[in-house]
């Protein structure tokens, strides 16, 4: 088994609070990955290589041992499932609430609810355990239309200030997870390469907790 390692960076809001915890760990990308077209990058750790993908797929990556660790949000593996993936450390960065949202004011139906989400599996999860049947719309964006335009009574959606939601005239309801930013490793990589991923959790850990 080889002993190189490769490690799956989330794309988009993540990257930016990422770079600066692996940099502490040792481990630098030799170009700028923001700017670049490249999807997988040489590190100064010979051995290393990250990849930048979108967030939703760093879970299949490490989880198939494409990637044998990665950085993604606690929604996206909520979602997806931890299925082969160890969590070993919270990186506390890119935090938010998973949260319902509604028109300001609007009454829900007390039957069924439809809701619209990204967060199909989470959302289903949470208002089941409300006692509450619902219809869910799978969307991609945009979630903050579906109540405007009638699609949805409520929305599963990611909030940080609650400015998107008051842009939209929508209100924040019921906060469902506190989410933040983990590391997630292969289940075979750990006990394989331990010696090497091992002094990375840890390092990280250190960056973290500074
Ligand atoms: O954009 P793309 O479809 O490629 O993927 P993505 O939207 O999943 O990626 P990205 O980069 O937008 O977010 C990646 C991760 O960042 C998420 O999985 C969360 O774990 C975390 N995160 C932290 C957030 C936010 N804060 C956040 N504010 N993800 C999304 N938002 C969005 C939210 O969806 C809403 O549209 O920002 C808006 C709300 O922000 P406020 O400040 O207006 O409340
Ligand atoms: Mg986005």
């Amino acid at each position: 088994m080889s002993n190189n390692l490769v490690i799956a960076l989330s794309k988009g809001r993540i990257l930016k609070e990422t770079l600066p915890l692996l940099k502490s760990a040792g481990i630098e990308p030799l170009e700028d990955v923001s700017s670049s077209r490249k999807l997988i990058f040489d590190t100064t750790l010979d051995h290393i290589k990250i990849i930048v993908i979108r967030a939703t797929d760093v879970p299949a990556y490490v989880q198939y041992g494409g990637a044998d660790m990665g950085v993604t949000g606690k929604d996206v593996l909520m979602e997806h499932g931890a299925d082969g993936l160890y969590e070993p450390l919270d990186l506390n960065i890119a935090k938010c609430k998973l949260m319902t949202a509604a028109k300001k004011g609007y009454q829900s139906p007390e039957g069924r609810l439809k809701v619209a989400t990204k967060f199909v599996n989470l959302a289903k999860n949470y208002y089941a355990s409300q006692g509450i049947q619902t219809d869910i719309i799978k969307l991609y964006g945009a979630m903050e239309l579906a109540p405007i335009l009638g699609l949805a009574d409520e929305i599963v959606d990611i909030v940080d200030t609650g400015n998107t939601l008051r842009a939209n005239g929508l209100e924040p309801r019921e906060e469902i997870h506190h989410i933040s930013t983990r590391l997630v490793v292969n289940r075979a990589s750990m006990k394989m390469k331990h010696a090497q991923i091992q002094p990375i959790i840890e390092q990280l850990e250190k960056a973290t907790r500074a």
